[in-house]
Protein backbone atom coordinates (compact mmCIF):
# COMPACT_ATOMS: atom_id res chain seq x y z
CA UNK A 1 0.00 0.00 0.00
CA UNK A 2 1.30 3.10 -0.81
CA UNK A 3 -1.11 5.64 -0.82
CA UNK A 4 -0.09 9.31 -2.06
CA UNK A 5 -0.54 11.88 1.19
CA UNK A 6 1.74 14.37 -0.50
CA UNK A 7 -0.21 17.21 -2.33
CA UNK A 8 2.24 18.87 -4.95
CA UNK A 9 2.96 22.08 -2.87
CA UNK A 10 4.35 20.03 0.33
CA UNK A 11 7.99 20.25 0.40
CA UNK A 12 9.11 17.89 3.21
CA UNK A 13 12.53 19.46 3.56
CA UNK A 14 10.99 22.77 4.81
CA UNK A 15 9.78 24.24 7.91
CA UNK A 16 6.56 22.34 8.22
CA UNK A 17 3.72 24.35 7.92
CA UNK A 18 0.94 22.11 8.23
CA UNK A 19 -1.37 21.16 11.37
CA UNK A 20 -0.78 17.78 11.64
CA UNK A 21 1.27 15.46 13.58
CA UNK A 22 4.89 16.19 11.80
CA UNK A 23 3.38 18.93 9.94
CA UNK A 24 2.13 16.60 7.97
CA UNK A 25 -1.30 17.34 5.58
CA UNK A 26 -1.98 13.99 5.59
CA UNK A 27 -5.50 12.93 6.83
CA UNK A 28 -6.53 10.05 9.24
CA UNK A 29 -8.62 8.68 6.23
CA UNK A 30 -5.37 8.45 3.81
CA UNK A 31 -2.56 7.55 6.88
CA UNK A 32 -1.12 4.27 6.60
CA UNK A 33 0.17 5.01 10.60
CA UNK A 34 -2.32 6.49 12.42
CA UNK A 35 -1.80 8.10 16.44
CA UNK A 36 -4.01 7.95 18.64
CA UNK A 37 -4.03 10.30 21.67
CA UNK A 38 -4.49 8.71 25.01
CA UNK A 39 -4.82 11.81 27.67
CA UNK A 40 -5.27 10.42 30.75
CA UNK A 41 -3.48 9.59 34.06
CA UNK A 42 -5.99 8.05 36.61
CA UNK A 43 -3.74 6.52 38.75
CA UNK A 44 0.01 8.40 38.47
CA UNK A 45 1.61 7.96 41.93
CA UNK A 46 4.11 10.28 41.85
CA UNK A 47 4.67 13.60 39.07
CA UNK A 48 1.61 14.09 36.90
CA UNK A 49 1.45 16.14 33.61
CA UNK A 50 1.42 12.94 31.09
CA UNK A 51 -2.30 13.94 30.16
CA UNK A 52 -0.73 17.07 28.81
CA UNK A 53 1.86 14.59 25.91
CA UNK A 54 -0.70 14.40 23.06
CA UNK A 55 -1.17 18.27 22.62
CA UNK A 56 2.45 18.60 23.54
CA UNK A 57 4.27 15.95 21.27
CA UNK A 58 1.69 17.01 18.33
CA UNK A 59 2.98 20.81 18.61
CA UNK A 60 7.10 19.53 18.98
CA UNK A 61 6.55 17.10 16.36
CA UNK A 62 6.26 20.21 14.16
CA UNK A 63 9.97 20.84 13.90
CA UNK A 64 11.09 16.79 13.43
CA UNK A 65 12.56 16.74 10.21
CA UNK A 66 10.86 14.48 7.80
CA UNK A 67 13.53 12.51 6.23
CA UNK A 68 15.58 10.60 8.94
CA UNK A 69 18.60 9.15 8.17
CA UNK A 70 18.13 5.41 9.48
CA UNK A 71 14.41 5.00 8.47
CA UNK A 72 14.21 7.13 5.24
CA UNK A 73 10.85 8.81 4.11
CA UNK A 74 8.33 7.21 6.49
CA UNK A 75 6.15 10.05 6.17
CA UNK A 76 5.10 9.04 2.33
CA UNK A 77 3.57 6.56 3.56
CA UNK A 78 0.54 8.91 5.50
CA UNK A 79 1.04 9.25 9.47
CA UNK A 80 -1.48 11.45 10.59
CA UNK A 81 -3.52 11.56 14.65
CA UNK A 82 -6.98 11.31 15.34
CA UNK A 83 -7.99 14.61 16.66
CA UNK A 84 -7.26 15.65 19.91
CA UNK A 85 -10.98 16.69 20.42
CA UNK A 86 -12.12 13.31 19.93
CA UNK A 87 -10.14 12.46 22.48
CA UNK A 88 -12.12 14.76 25.10
CA UNK A 89 -13.69 11.99 26.45
CA UNK A 90 -10.63 10.23 27.41
CA UNK A 91 -9.31 13.43 29.54
CA UNK A 92 -12.91 14.39 31.00
CA UNK A 93 -12.23 10.45 32.21
CA UNK A 94 -8.88 11.04 33.60
CA UNK A 95 -9.95 14.54 35.92
CA UNK A 96 -12.55 12.60 37.02
CA UNK A 97 -11.09 9.52 38.12
CA UNK A 98 -7.89 11.56 39.06
CA UNK A 99 -9.89 13.70 41.54
CA UNK A 100 -11.19 9.90 43.17
CA UNK A 101 -8.12 8.61 43.19
CA UNK A 102 -6.06 11.62 45.14
CA UNK A 103 -7.17 10.96 48.17
CA UNK A 104 -6.59 7.02 47.99
CA UNK A 105 -2.64 8.05 46.70
CA UNK A 106 -2.42 10.56 49.70
CA UNK A 107 -3.44 7.51 52.27
CA UNK A 108 -0.74 5.26 50.67
CA UNK A 109 -3.37 2.11 50.18
CA UNK A 110 -7.18 0.84 49.13
CA UNK A 111 -8.02 0.67 52.60
CA UNK A 112 -11.28 2.56 53.15
CA UNK A 113 -11.37 3.81 49.58
CA UNK A 114 -13.77 1.08 48.57
CA UNK A 115 -16.09 3.67 46.61
CA UNK A 116 -13.36 5.61 45.13
CA UNK A 117 -11.48 2.36 43.72
CA UNK A 118 -14.80 1.68 42.25
CA UNK A 119 -15.29 5.14 40.79
CA UNK A 120 -11.89 4.85 39.50
CA UNK A 121 -11.98 1.30 38.19
CA UNK A 122 -15.36 2.08 36.42
CA UNK A 123 -13.56 5.40 34.31
CA UNK A 124 -10.35 3.29 33.54
CA UNK A 125 -13.04 0.41 31.68
CA UNK A 126 -14.35 3.49 29.92
CA UNK A 127 -11.07 4.62 28.48
CA UNK A 128 -9.90 1.02 27.82
CA UNK A 129 -12.87 0.82 25.82
CA UNK A 130 -12.59 3.49 23.74
CA UNK A 131 -8.99 2.89 23.42
CA UNK A 132 -9.69 -0.66 22.44
CA UNK A 133 -12.50 0.60 20.07
CA UNK A 134 -10.77 2.98 18.13
CA UNK A 135 -7.86 0.95 17.90
CA UNK A 136 -10.14 -1.91 16.50
CA UNK A 137 -11.66 -0.14 13.85
CA UNK A 138 -8.49 2.17 12.80
CA UNK A 139 -6.90 -1.52 11.84
CA UNK A 140 -9.85 -2.78 10.11
CA UNK A 141 -9.38 -0.03 7.96
CA UNK A 142 -6.00 -1.31 7.44
CA UNK A 143 -3.85 1.17 9.52
CA UNK A 144 -1.22 0.66 11.79
CA UNK A 145 -1.78 1.89 15.08
CA UNK A 146 0.23 3.24 17.55
CA UNK A 147 -1.13 4.91 20.92
CA UNK A 148 -0.23 8.23 22.63
CA UNK A 149 -0.12 8.42 26.32
CA UNK A 150 -1.11 9.59 28.65
CA UNK A 151 0.23 6.63 31.63
CA UNK A 152 1.32 3.13 30.98
CA UNK A 153 -2.22 2.01 31.43
CA UNK A 154 -3.47 3.86 28.68
CA UNK A 155 -2.38 1.02 25.59
CA UNK A 156 -4.02 -2.29 27.37
CA UNK A 157 -6.61 -2.02 24.50
CA UNK A 158 -4.72 -1.46 21.59
CA UNK A 159 -2.58 -4.48 23.22
CA UNK A 160 -5.63 -6.40 23.32
CA UNK A 161 -6.96 -5.75 19.86
CA UNK A 162 -4.00 -6.70 18.24
CA UNK A 163 -2.52 -9.25 19.85
CA UNK A 164 -6.41 -10.74 18.56
CA UNK A 165 -5.09 -9.68 15.11
CA UNK A 166 -1.66 -11.11 15.58
CA UNK A 167 -1.85 -14.35 18.15
CA UNK A 168 1.21 -15.13 19.65
CA UNK A 169 2.85 -11.44 19.17
CA UNK A 170 5.32 -10.54 21.37
CA UNK A 171 5.78 -7.07 23.42
CA UNK A 172 9.00 -5.36 23.62
CA UNK A 173 8.51 -3.05 26.21
CA UNK A 174 11.14 -0.60 27.18
CA UNK A 175 10.52 0.81 30.95
CA UNK A 176 12.60 1.68 34.15
CA UNK A 177 9.76 -0.73 35.65
CA UNK A 178 8.09 -3.98 35.23
CA UNK A 179 4.57 -2.91 35.38
CA UNK A 180 4.07 -6.12 36.67
CA UNK A 181 2.43 -5.80 39.85
CA UNK A 182 -1.12 -7.16 40.81
CA UNK A 183 -3.29 -4.06 40.89
CA UNK A 184 -1.14 -0.91 42.59
CA UNK A 185 -2.67 0.94 45.28
CA UNK A 186 -5.76 -0.66 45.05
CA UNK A 187 -6.22 0.39 41.55
CA UNK A 188 -7.18 -3.06 38.56
CA UNK A 189 -5.88 -0.56 35.93
CA UNK A 190 -2.89 1.03 37.70
CA UNK A 191 0.15 2.77 35.15
CA UNK A 192 2.17 0.28 37.05
CA UNK A 193 -0.05 -3.09 36.57
CA UNK A 194 -0.67 -2.69 32.76
CA UNK A 195 2.16 -5.61 31.81
CA UNK A 196 0.49 -7.61 34.81
CA UNK A 197 -2.85 -7.13 33.17
CA UNK A 198 -1.77 -8.30 29.49
CA UNK A 199 -0.33 -11.63 30.94
CA UNK A 200 -3.56 -12.39 32.83
CA UNK A 201 -5.79 -11.26 30.47
CA UNK A 202 -4.45 -11.28 26.67
CA UNK A 203 -4.15 -14.61 26.28
CA UNK A 204 -2.61 -13.66 22.41
CA UNK A 205 0.39 -11.76 23.84
CA UNK A 206 2.96 -15.01 23.59
CA UNK A 207 5.51 -13.34 25.02
CA UNK A 208 7.14 -10.00 26.84
CA UNK A 209 10.46 -9.24 26.47
CA UNK A 210 11.51 -6.22 28.96
CA UNK A 211 14.34 -4.02 28.81
CA UNK A 212 15.60 -1.39 31.22
CA UNK A 213 13.55 -2.51 34.31
CA UNK A 214 15.61 -1.12 37.21
CA UNK A 215 13.07 -0.10 39.41
CA UNK A 216 11.10 -3.37 40.48
CA UNK A 217 9.58 -5.30 43.28
CA UNK A 218 10.62 -8.47 44.81
CA UNK A 219 7.59 -9.75 43.53
CA UNK A 220 7.38 -8.44 39.94
CA UNK A 221 10.52 -10.28 39.42
CA UNK A 222 9.05 -13.87 40.86
CA UNK A 223 6.34 -13.00 38.79
CA UNK A 224 8.38 -12.54 35.54
CA UNK A 225 10.62 -16.06 36.59
CA UNK A 226 7.12 -17.69 37.19
CA UNK A 227 5.74 -16.65 33.67
CA UNK A 228 7.75 -20.16 32.10
CA UNK A 229 9.24 -17.41 29.49
CA UNK A 230 6.33 -15.42 28.78
CA UNK A 231 8.11 -12.44 30.10
CA UNK A 232 11.40 -12.80 29.50
CA UNK A 233 13.68 -9.38 31.08
CA UNK A 234 16.84 -7.65 30.44
CA UNK A 235 17.18 -5.88 33.22
CA UNK A 236 19.47 -2.23 33.40
CA UNK A 237 22.03 -3.35 35.66
CA UNK A 238 22.81 -6.30 33.45
CA UNK A 239 22.90 -4.58 30.33
CA UNK A 240 25.38 -2.16 31.66
CA UNK A 241 27.54 -4.97 32.76
CA UNK A 242 27.67 -6.48 29.55
CA UNK A 243 29.19 -3.46 28.13
CA UNK A 244 31.24 -3.09 30.89
CA UNK A 245 32.84 -6.48 29.87
CA UNK A 246 33.45 -5.16 26.43
CA UNK A 247 30.48 -7.02 24.79
CA UNK A 248 28.94 -4.13 21.92
CA UNK A 249 25.54 -2.97 22.14
CA UNK A 250 24.99 -4.33 18.76
CA UNK A 251 25.53 -8.14 19.89
CA UNK A 252 23.09 -7.54 23.27
CA UNK A 253 20.73 -5.58 21.06
CA UNK A 254 21.03 -9.13 19.08
CA UNK A 255 20.49 -11.00 22.20
CA UNK A 256 17.24 -9.08 23.09
CA UNK A 257 15.80 -9.45 19.66
CA UNK A 258 16.13 -13.03 19.66
CA UNK A 259 13.58 -13.56 22.07
CA UNK A 260 10.91 -11.85 20.51
CA UNK A 261 8.37 -13.78 18.07
CA UNK A 262 8.25 -12.69 14.74
CA UNK A 263 5.40 -10.04 15.23
CA UNK A 264 6.18 -7.72 17.66
CA UNK A 265 4.19 -4.90 19.17
CA UNK A 266 6.84 -2.30 21.06
CA UNK A 267 5.43 -0.61 24.23
CA UNK A 268 7.85 2.11 25.41
CA UNK A 269 7.65 4.52 28.55
CA UNK A 270 9.86 7.09 28.36
CA UNK A 271 11.26 6.58 31.30
CA UNK A 272 13.20 3.21 29.59
CA UNK A 273 15.12 6.32 28.50
CA UNK A 274 17.89 7.91 30.72
CA UNK A 275 16.18 10.92 32.90
CA UNK A 276 18.11 13.60 30.80
CA UNK A 277 16.18 12.33 27.91
CA UNK A 278 12.91 12.84 29.55
CA UNK A 279 13.17 14.94 32.92
CA UNK A 280 9.26 15.60 33.27
CA UNK A 281 8.18 12.22 33.36
CA UNK A 282 6.13 10.69 36.08
CA UNK A 283 8.62 7.83 38.05
CA UNK A 284 11.99 9.01 36.70
CA UNK A 285 14.84 6.49 37.39
CA UNK A 286 18.69 7.03 36.82
CA UNK A 287 20.39 4.78 34.87
CA UNK A 288 18.55 3.49 31.42
CA UNK A 289 19.32 3.64 27.83
CA UNK A 290 20.89 6.65 25.99
CA UNK A 291 19.34 7.74 22.67
CA UNK A 292 21.60 5.46 20.29
CA UNK A 293 20.92 2.05 21.90
CA UNK A 294 17.25 2.68 21.87
CA UNK A 295 17.71 3.68 18.02
CA UNK A 296 20.19 0.57 17.36
CA UNK A 297 17.81 -1.76 19.45
CA UNK A 298 14.45 -0.83 17.08
CA UNK A 299 16.65 -1.28 13.87
CA UNK A 300 17.51 -4.36 15.22
CA UNK A 301 14.17 -5.50 15.63
CA UNK A 302 13.55 -4.71 12.02
CA UNK A 303 16.23 -5.41 10.42
CA UNK A 304 16.07 -8.97 11.42
CA UNK A 305 12.59 -9.93 9.58
CA UNK A 306 10.61 -9.42 12.30
CA UNK A 307 7.34 -7.01 11.37
CA UNK A 308 6.24 -4.28 14.35
CA UNK A 309 2.61 -4.28 13.66
CA UNK A 310 1.95 -1.50 16.72
CA UNK A 311 3.11 0.19 19.39
CA UNK A 312 2.48 2.67 21.88
CA UNK A 313 4.56 5.89 23.75
CA UNK A 314 3.51 6.39 27.34
CA UNK A 315 4.70 8.95 30.07
CA UNK A 316 6.48 11.64 28.22
CA UNK A 317 5.48 14.61 30.69
CA UNK A 318 5.96 18.12 29.26
CA UNK A 319 7.23 20.49 31.52
CA UNK A 320 7.00 24.42 31.12
CA UNK A 321 10.31 26.30 30.33
CA UNK A 322 12.49 23.46 28.90
CA UNK A 323 11.87 24.24 25.48
CA UNK A 324 9.59 21.38 25.76
CA UNK A 325 12.35 18.91 25.63
CA UNK A 326 10.32 16.50 26.79
CA UNK A 327 7.94 16.92 23.96
CA UNK A 328 10.56 17.16 21.63
CA UNK A 329 12.46 13.56 22.82
CA UNK A 330 8.89 12.40 22.65
CA UNK A 331 7.85 13.16 18.93
CA UNK A 332 11.09 12.19 17.86
CA UNK A 333 10.98 8.81 19.57
CA UNK A 334 7.71 8.48 17.99
CA UNK A 335 9.23 9.51 14.54
CA UNK A 336 11.67 6.67 15.01
CA UNK A 337 9.07 4.07 16.16
CA UNK A 338 6.92 4.76 13.15
CA UNK A 339 9.46 4.31 10.75
CA UNK A 340 11.01 1.40 12.08
CA UNK A 341 7.68 0.18 12.25
CA UNK A 342 7.16 0.68 8.60
CA UNK A 343 10.38 -0.39 7.41
CA UNK A 344 9.88 -3.57 9.77
CA UNK A 345 6.41 -4.41 7.65
CA UNK A 346 8.06 -3.37 4.04
CA UNK A 347 11.20 -5.72 4.25
MN1 LIG B 1 5.58 1.76 32.46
Amino acid sequence: MSPTVRPSDFDPGSAAGGDGLFGLPTTVNDARVVVVPAPFEATVSYGDGTANAPAAVLAASRQVDLFDPETGRPYEQGIAMLDLADAACIRAWSDAARKAALPVLASGGPDGHAAAIATVDDLCDRMNDWVAARSWELQEAGKTVFVLGGDHSVPFGTIAATAERHPGIGILHLDAHFDLRPAYEGFAWSHASVMHNVLTQVPGVGRIVHVGIRDLSEEELGISRASGDRSVAFLDHTLRERRDAGEAWGAIAADIVEQLPETVYLSFDVDGLDPALCPGTGTPVPGGLDWHQISTLLAAVARSGRRIVGGDLVEVAPTAGDREWNANVGARLLYKMIGWSLRSLDA
